[in-house]
């Protein structure tokens, strides 16, 4: 019998990156077993069905060289070395003709690959420029945006306990699938079970969550600013606010009531769809409890109203006095930043050059990147980087991209498999999976966990980081010495504590300003060399862990790390290094959030005017806009429910998938009957966008006019090359313009479609 060997690393099939141990037969070297890490701080052993058979992702068919795109719309094989000075020399050629912006990113390291982003980052500024089209932007910059209006800075980090309150509410998520927080299913099953404690789901479906709650409000799609703002009618119109805590953290409340003075609740819960009893009585006891908290994702962001749904949600925990206090939303760290501090419009902030989408957080919106490529502004986009991102597969409208990225000059992708974007780039290049190089995860607050390689690199395959070094230098930039810098390191290595290193690089970025872009490959170079196991790609967690000891050293030792000054950063450093199972970099004491805002007197303001003269006042335009296309179109699509087995589009392996292998839609027996539909049913849905073809499931988890879809379907997958689709794509029914009008996140959970019975099966093309 062969041995096994334990490893530890992450999930990287969502954001919560549980700890996992990862049992590995030392012969074949094949992954036999994963469990959770009872080690990890926050999953605690907690693992769910999708990571034990991570296997999968090991096991996928991968690129194993560089590909470049011939006429004839093959591929074939290159060197790195070809690979990297001809797209390096294509770069240089298009920043030099066209300026670096017409040069764009897309990426942002999916679930749990970050590390690159340090490495990205330095290759931006080396192409010149700021355009990064981000996953991100396609779900939470309305969120951002409105943090930038209440908090005072888009990037303030904040958490939404529903754990600890007495009162949680859940709207428009559903963690007993998709998590979004830590131990999710046992958590909710906690709430639902406890007595003294109330759950809330706002959902139109009846999802599992739903099922464990004290009360589901079966909001209609895309109605939930009307829900919100009856429940906000209620709370001001009673007098329930809480004034003690509006007095003493916020300004502009006497501004904002009025608005809500004016809401005719039962007008609006009947437009929610949610009977007008049942929203008095959830919002009275909301109003009364201890605690509230409020967690959200997807349902109100990718929906009709994003960005006001935003403020809403906010306003409705901040007038309750439900903020900054244990058990309810309150401001968090991370002790890598995970996006920045946008300028807004009117403040000089940017914007992309051809539909002027605002910058946000530092990130740009999917819903316009192939606008910005297909089009002949003089300033349009003409080369884009793809990394870690699907978006043919996975952004609004996936015919739109496909004949945008036809335009490109040049398109180079980073992916570990062949991807439906790889297919259209010009370059592809193989990047050595997540179990095969160090990683990250640090998603979850104040919390960090570097994760060593399982398995050597696959051969022909390279690490982000040392493809971004490459092309880098490949540029012509960073022709520096690091000689002095790499010396420092091997004597600070020899005599540690004397900060010998600390001093160099101090010295070195005052010397050469011009370095500090490239900080991560520069220590990369540098102190990275001295790094044992081959860690030099972490270097550059040594600096983050010096900026975040400077800023936080009180929260840091109440986390149990002890240490003083330039030491601290050094300690915690090496307590990463040496923390298989992640650690927790700091911990928050509540009278202390308060420090963490970011208005100059630490105080909330609550006023929005735009969000509440042009929008919440104009909400029956929404309704009346919408009417037609409505009329047009009678299905409500949920375009991309989390399910069992889809995790995003990341395993290109359809074994992994117990069940659910197609993908099916999920339609409601009325409708079903009515359309003569029965179970497994081919069904066409047509958008204004396109088709698709997709099997049905009869379901009264979802009401009449309201049918779902899972996200991360129709990839192709195959052996040996050769590909089959399974399932249906999304995005083939999106559009660019279905958007929120102001952070342009798309409306993906409100498809407007029409349903018809496929009658015969046509003879499939050979
Ligand atoms: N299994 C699995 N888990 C995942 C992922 C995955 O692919 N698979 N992806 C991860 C990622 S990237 C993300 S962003 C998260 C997303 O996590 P979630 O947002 O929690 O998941 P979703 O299923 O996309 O949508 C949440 C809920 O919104 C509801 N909804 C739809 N329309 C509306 C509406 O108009 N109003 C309201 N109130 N609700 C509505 C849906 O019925 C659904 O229950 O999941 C993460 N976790
Ligand atoms: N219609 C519709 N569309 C949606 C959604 C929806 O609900 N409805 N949800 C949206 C949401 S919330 C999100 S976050 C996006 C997610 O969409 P994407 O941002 O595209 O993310 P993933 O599907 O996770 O794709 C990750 C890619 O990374 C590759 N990969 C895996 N490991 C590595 C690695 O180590 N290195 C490199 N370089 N690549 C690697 C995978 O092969 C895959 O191609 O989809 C969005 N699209
Ligand atoms: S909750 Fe997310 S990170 Fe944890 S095991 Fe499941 S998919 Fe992986
Ligand atoms: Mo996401």
């Amino acid at each position: 019998m062969s041995t096994t060997t334990v490893h530890k690393s992450a999930c990287i099939l969502c954001s919560i990156n549980c700890g996992i141990n990862v049992e590995v037969d030392n012969e074949s070297q094949k992954i036999v077993k994963i469990t959770g890490d009872k080690d990890h701080p926050t999953s605690q052993g907690y693992i769910c069905q999708k990571a034990t058979r991570l296997n999968y992702y090991q096991d996928q068919e991968r690129l194993t060289t560089p590909l470049r795109k011939k006429k004839d719309g093959t591929f074939e094989a290159i060197s790195w070395d070809t690979a990297i000075q001809e797209i390096a020399d294509k770069l240089v050629k298009i920043r030099d003709t066209h300026g670096g912006t017409s040069i764009a990113y897309a990426g942002g390291g999916g679930q749990g690959n970050h590390m690159a982003q340090m490495y990205a980052a330095a290759f931006r500024k080396t192409c010149g420029t700021p355009y990064i089209y981000s996953s991100i932007a396609q779900e939470k910059t309305g969120n951002f945006w409105v943090h930038g209006k209440l908090f005072g800075k888009q990037n303030v980090a904040y958490g939404e306990p529903i754990d600890e309150a007495e009162f949680g509410v859940v709207i428009g998520a559903n963690p007993m699938q998709a998590h979004g927080m830590a131990r999710a299913r046992r958590v909710i099953g906690e709430i639902g079970r406890d007595k003294n404690r109330t759950l809330v789901v706002i959902d139109p479906r009846e999802t599992e969550t739903a099922k464990k709650a004290d009360y589901w409000l079966q909001v209609k799609p895309g109605r939930d600013a009307w829900l919100m703002s009856a429940m906000l009618g209620i709370i001001v119109q009673e007098g329930l606010e809480d004034q003690a805590f509006i007095q003493a953290h916020t300004n502009g409340f006497n501004a904002v009531k009025p608005y809500f003075m004016e809401i005719p609740i039962k007008e609006y819960a009947e437009i929610a769809g949610v009977p007008y009893d049942l929203v008095v009585e959830v919002t009275r006891k909301m109003a009364a409890a201890k605690t509230v908290a409020i967690r959200s994702d997807l349902g109100i962001e990718m929906s009709l109203n994003s960005t006001l749904n935003a403020y809403l949600k906010r306003l409705l925990f901040l007038i309750t006095g439900n903020f900054n206090k244990k058990g309810t939303n309150h401001l968090v760290t991370w002790f890598i930043p995970l996006i920045g501090h946008s300028r807004d419009l009117g403040e000089g902030g940017m914007t992309t050059k051809v539909t002027k989408a605002r910058e946000i957080a530092k990130v740009y919106p999917p819903n316009v990147l192939s606008l910005e490529i297909d089009t002949d502004h003089p300033e349009r986009l003409r080369a884009l980087v793809v990394d870690s991102c699907n978006p043919v597969l996975n952004w609004a409208d996936t015919q739109a991209q496909i004949k945008a990225y036809k335009k490109l000059d040049l398109m180079v992708v980073v992916d570990v498999a062949m991807t439906e974007t790889a297919r259209e780039a010009h370059y592809v290049l193989p990047a050595s999976n997540q179990f095969e190089k160090y990683e990250s995860a640090f998603f979850t607050e104040n919390f960090y966990h570097l994760r060593k390689p399982i398995f050597p690199p696959l051969e022909g395959t390279l690490s982000e980081p040392e493809i971004y070094t490459r092309l880098i230098k490949a540029m012509g930039a960073l022709e520096v010495d690091f000689t002095a810098l790499r010396e420092a390191a091997q004597k600070d290595k020899e005599n540690p504590g004397q900060g010998i290193f600390q001093r160099a690089f101090m010295q070195a970025s005052m010397q050469h300003p011009e370095l500090r872009q490239f900080s991560a490959v520069v220590l990369r170079e540098t102190l990275g060399k001295t790094l044992p196991d081959g860690a030099d790609s972490a270097a550059f967690v040594w600096f983050a862990a010096q900026m975040y000891a400077s800023k936080y050293p009180e929260a840091i030792r109440n986390a149990g790390i002890e240490g003083k000054g330039a030491e601290l950063g050094n300690i915690i450093f090496d307590k990463i290094l040496n923390s298989p199972s992640g650690i927790k970099v700091s911990k928050h004491d509540y009278s202390k959030v308060w420090d963490l805002m970011k208005t100059p007197d630490k105080q909330v303001n609550l006023h929005i005017p735009e969000l509440l003269d042009d929008w919440l006042l104009k909400l029956p335009e929404v309704l009346e806009n919408q009417a037609a296309l409505e009329r047009e179109y009678p299905f409500n699509l949920i375009a991309g429910e989390r399910r069992t087995y889809n995790a995003n589009a990341v395993i290109r392996n359809l074994e992994w998938a117990k069940t659910d292998k197609e993908g099916f839609l999920k339609v409601n027996p009325t409708d079903a009957a009515r359309h003569q539909l029965e179970e497994g049913d081919p069904v066409e849905l047509t958008s204004p966008t396109g088709s698709i073809k997709i099997l049905v499931t009869i379901t009264d988890e979802v009401q009449e006019g309201v049918i779902s879809m899972p996200h991360g379907h129709g990839l192709n997958y195959g052996k040996n090359r050769t590909y089959k689709q399974v399932g249906a794509m999304p995005n083939i029914l999106t559009a660019a313009k279905y958007c929120d009008p102001l952070a342009k996140t798309p409306y993906h959970k409100n498809v407007r479609v029409k349903l018809e019975k496929v009658l015969e099966e046509e003879p499939e093309l050979a």
